[in-house]
């Protein structure tokens, strides 16, 4: 067993044999992105210039949808076609490796024996914000390790999940038929990410009445040159399946052929910007001033939030360089 790295310095060797595709230096880069701090950030620095070859999707939606079913079978087809896979879920109500998939371990067997695929279920260690960060330096990683494809599933629940699938090429909405308030919920939060929309569990009723609602709901939206495209699919069956993997590739090619694929990378970069740039300023505010400190002063006095947090913003501003630019995380 190589030792764990501890310092920066440490990564060179594990670095290398991640980007050969090693699963354990895979597995162990993405445990370090989990743990935070420093080694976080240093490993994506060094892993970063390999970055950007993966075709990168997120697929999200509602527990139970049959997200990581739809998963298994679109890395399946991949496969089929001598395409790697790398499998990231981000899941905190059903581990991919849990409930029904395990259920089948047979079918599941020969993916996860294969080593041209790499499945880990990320875990939450701190806020859910950290691991919506952690997630997304974990497609670098895989994007680094040279996998053609990476899969990343997500729940679409919360602002975090919604921020994960904010930072991918293409996002699959998976629904399943029925789900009224569901629809509500997608049409308030995630129905303007989505560039493909599975219905999965076809073979339930109401699967066409799904359809027709959501093309309904679309068609009143604001869109572009794109029109996200309604499927069905019926997952456990392999189903339908083939459809949502070419619908995704037809994605692709509108954004590359718009130029949009560029301008979204853009945008990505920007919002992975902005939260390393939030978190560092309040991690900052909390070194030279300490948040909970201030807050409580503020809280006597009945101070108004926009004040207290204007002091914590000027003690910022006021601190020496050295002691804001101070690399530690929070
Ligand atoms: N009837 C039916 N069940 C499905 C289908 N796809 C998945 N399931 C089942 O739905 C359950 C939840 O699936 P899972 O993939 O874990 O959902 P996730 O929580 O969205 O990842 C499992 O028991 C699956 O076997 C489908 O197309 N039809
Ligand atoms: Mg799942």
């Amino acid at each position: 067993m190589r030792l764990q790295p501890r310092r920066p310095q440490d990564l060179d060797d594990l670095v290398g044999r991640l980007v050969e595709r090693q699963p354990r230096a895979v597995a162990r880069a993405i445990s370090l992105l989990e743990d935070g701090g420093d080694l976080q950030r240093e490993l994506v620095r060094r892993v970063y210039d390999r970055t950007g070859r993966a075709r990168v999707v997120g697929i999200t939606g509602p527990p139970g949808a049959g997200k990581s079913t739809l998963v298994d079978r679109l890395a399946r087809h991949l496969r089929k076609r001598d395409l790697t896979v790398g499998i990231l879920a981000v899941d905190p109500t059903s581990p991919f490796t849990g409930g029904a998939l395990l259920g089948d371990r047979i079918r599941m067997q020969s993916l996860y024996t294969d080593p041209g695929v790499f499945i880990r279920s990320m875990a939450t260690r701190g806020a859910m914000g950290g691991l919506a960060r952690a997630a997304r330096d974990a497609v670098d990683v895989l994007d680094a390790a040279g996998f053609d494809w990476i899969l990343l599933e997500t729940v679409g629940v919360g602002q975090d999940e919604v921020d994960v699938v904010r930072t991918v090429d293409s996002v699959a909405v998976v629904t399943i038929p029925g789900l009224g308030d569901d629809i509500q919920a997608i049409k308030a939060g995630i129905l303007e990410i989505a560039d493909v929309f599975v219905i999965n569990k076809a073979d339930r009723e109401g699967a066409d009445r799904t359809v027709k609602d959501l093309e309904m709901m679309l068609s009143l939206g604001e869109h572009g040159a794109w029109v996200a495209p309604v499927l069905k699919t019926v997952a456990a069956r392999d189903e339908g399946v083939d459809q949502v993997l070419a619908e995704i590739e037809r994605h692709r090619e509108h954004l590359e052929a718009s130029g949009e694929l560029e301008q979204r990378r853009l945008a990505h970069l920007r919002l992975r910007v902005e939260t390393i740039l939030k978190e560092r300023v309040v991690a900052a505010a909390d070194r030279v001033l300490g948040l909970a400190r201030e807050v409580e002063r503020g809280y006597g006095r009945h101070a108004d939030p926009y004040e207290v947090a204007g002091r914590l913003f000027a003690g910022v501003l006021r601190s020496a360089p050295d002691e804001v630019l101070e690399e530690r995380e929070p």
